[in-house]
C-alpha cells in the first residue's frame, strides 16, 4: 500500500509495479462492479485507485502507474492539486450548495469574471455554468438559437459533443455512442472535416477543398440562413486528436461571419493550457461567438462553462438557462484553485514544453515503426494513429494490443478514433520529465 495517506503532487512521482497489472485487490473490486453497475458503463483499465497526484495514479494493491489519461483531459493541474484542496476544503465546512439561482454566491461570479477575461477575443463577454460538457453544448445550442431565431445546427465528421440526445445527435461516431439509442434530435447536419492524414487529395490541398465542401454542403443541403451555429472542436478529441488543416477553421469562420452563423468552439477537451496555449482556438487567432470549456476547468470536480458574446447571451429572458447545480460552490472554488495553478505554475508553457518533449520522441518511433501512419497533436495533447504498413487502413486491434502492454508495464493511456486506431496521450501538465521519459520508453518498448 501507499506509504502516504493523501494524494496530491506529495506522492511518490515513481513507477512502481508490486502485483501483476490488475493486481487481486482491484479484481476483487472489479468483480463487484460488474456486479453492480451496468456493461454499458465501460472500463479502460480495470484497477481501482485509492490516490492520484502529480503523474501517478496508485490502486488498491500499492502499484503506481504513470498517468497519460489525466481522467480524460481533466485532471491537467495534477490530480489533488493543492491550490483545488485547500479552496475546496474550505469551502465544504463553509456551505455546500445554495443553488445559484435561489441564493448567490461569489465563487461563481469570479469564476464567470475570470473565463469573460481569459478566453479568446476582447469583446464584451458573458457566462453562466453547468455541470458536464454535453450541458455546455447543449446550452450553447441553446443560445444559438434564441439569438439567432434559426434552427440549424452544423457539426462536423469525427466530431464528439456528449451523450445527451441533443449533444449524440452532434456526435459522429454510432458505435458505442449512438447505437440503439435513436431517434436523434432533428435540425443537426454533418458535413466534412479537414482531416490531413485521410484526406484523398492529400494534406496540401486539405483545408480549402474540405472547407469549400463543407460550405458547399451547407449552402445547397441547408440554407446558411436556416443555420443558427456551426459547433466546432477546434482539435477534435474522441474522434481521434485531429488538427483540422491550417486555414480551415478561419475559412469556417469568416463563412459564419458572413452569414449570421454562430461560431460555437467546443473546448471541452482542448481547453486550459492543454494545447500549449490557454484555448486551441488561439493558435490560429480564432475568436469564437461562443465557447464551451469543461473537464480541465475544474481540477475534476464537475464544472463546465458557456462564455459568448454578451449580445447573444444577453438575449435569453430571464430564468430561461439554469439548472440546481450548475456552478456548484466546490467546484467553483476548485476552478478558482485551477486558474491559480495555470498562472502560478507556468503551465501553459509547460503544456508547450511536454509537446516538444513528447512530439519528436512518437517522430522516431515512426520512422522505426511502421504501422504508425501519423504522429499529431499540440501541447500535451498528442497521439499516433495506427494503420496497416504502407496504407491508410486502421489497425484497431493493433491499438488495443500496444494498450494492453502498456498497461501491464504500468502506463495508464487511452485510446480515441473514428476507427478506434488512435493511441491518445494526455499526462497532467504537472507530470515531472523523468516520469514522462520513463511513460515513452514503456511506449516505445510496446511497439513491436
Ligand atoms: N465535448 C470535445 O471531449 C467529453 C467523453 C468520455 P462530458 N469527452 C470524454 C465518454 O466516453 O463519455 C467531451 C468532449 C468534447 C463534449 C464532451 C462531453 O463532456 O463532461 O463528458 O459531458
Amino acid at each position: 500500500m501507499s506509504m502516504t495517506t493523501h494524494g496530491g503532487p506529495g506522492l511518490p512521482q515513481e513507477r512502481r509495479l508490486v502485483t501483476e497489472i490488475p493486481g487481486p485487490r482491484s479484481r476483487e473490486l472489479f468483480a463487484r462492479k460488474q456486479a453492480a453497475v451496468p456493461p454499458g458503463i465501460g472500463t479502460t483499465l480495470p484497477v481501482f485507485i485509492t490516490h492520484a497526484g502529480g503523474g501517478v495514479v496508485v490502486d488498491a494493491d500499492g502499484n503506481s502507474l504513470i498517468d497519460f489519461g489525466s481522467g480524460i483531459a481533466v485532471t491537467s493541474v495534477g490530480n489533488a492539486a493543492p491550490r483545488v484542496v485547500e479552496r475546496v476544503q474550505r469551502q465544504v465546512a463553509d456551505f455546500t450548495h445554495t443553488c445559484f439561482m435561489v441564493t448567490p454566491y461569489e465563487a461563481y461570479v469570479a469564476v464567470c469574471e475570470k473565463l469573460n477575461e481569459l478566453t479568446p477575443g476582447d469583446h464584451e463577454k458573458r457566462t453562466f455554468l453547468v455541470n458536464s460538457g454535453a450541458e455546455a453544448v447543449e446550452n450553447a445550442v441553446k443560445v444559438a438559437r434564441h439569438a439567432t431565431g434559426r434552427q440549424a445546427v452544423v457539426v462536423f465528421d469525427h466530431g464528439y459533443h456528449g451523450r445527451t440526445l441533443l449533444t449524440m445527435t452532434l456526435t459522429a461516431k454510432n458505435m458505442p455512442y449512438k447505437h440503439h439509442f435513436g431517434p436523434f434530435a432533428p435540425e443537426v447536419y454533418r458535413v466534412p472535416l479537414a482531416y490531413p492524414f485521410r484526406w484523398p487529395s492529400g494534406p496540401d490541398k486539405c483545408a480549402e477543398e474540405a472547407a469549400a465542401l463543407a460550405i458547399d454542403m451547407i449552402n445547397k443541403q441547408i440554407g446558411a440562413e436556416n443555420v443558427a451555429a456551426v459547433v466546432i472542436e477546434p482539435i477534435a478529441g474522441e474522434g481521434g486528436f485531429i488538427e483540422p488543416a491550417k486555414g480551415f477553421l478561419p475559412a469556417i469562420l469568416d463563412y459564419c461571419r458572413a452569414n449570421g452563423i454562430l461560431f460555437v468552439a467546443d473546448e471541452v477537451q482542448t481547453g486550459f493550457a492543454r494545447t500549449g496555449d490557454l484555448f486551441a482556438c488561439e493558435d490560429e487567432g480564432i475568436v469564437p461567438d461562443i465557447i464551451c470549456t469543461a473537464k480541465g476547468i475544474a481540477g475534476g470536480l464537475p464544472l463546465a462553462a458557456v462564455t459568448g458574446r454578451a449580445e447573444i447571451l444577453d438575449r435569453v429572458h430571464v430564468g430561461g438557462l439554469g439548472g440546481t447545480y450548475g456552478g456548484n460552490p466546490l467546484a467553483c472554488e476548485a476552478a478558482l484553485g485551477v486558474f491559480e495553478t495555470i498562472e502560478q505554475e507556468g503551465l501553459v508553457e509547460r503544456a508547450r514544453h511536454i509537446g516538444d518533449v513528447m512530439l519528436p520522441r512518437l517522430r522516431g518511433f515512426q520512422e522505426r515503426f511502421p504501422a504508425i501512419g501519423d504522429v499529431r497533436g499540440r501541447g500535451a495533447m498528442t497521439a499516433i494513429e495506427l494503420v496497416k504498413p504502407g496504407t491508410t487502413e486502421p489497425d484497431p486491434a493493433l491499438t488495443l494490443e500496444i494498450t494492453r502492454r502498456c498497461h501491464a508495464e504500468g502506463l495508464l493511456v487511452l485510446t480515441a478514433g473514428t476507427y478506434g486506431n488512435v493511441l491518445r496521450f494526455l499526462p497532467p501538465l504537472v507530470m515531472p520529465d523523468h516520469l514522462l521519459e520513463e511513460g515513452l520508453s514503456i511506449l516505445d518498448k510496446s511497439l513491436v
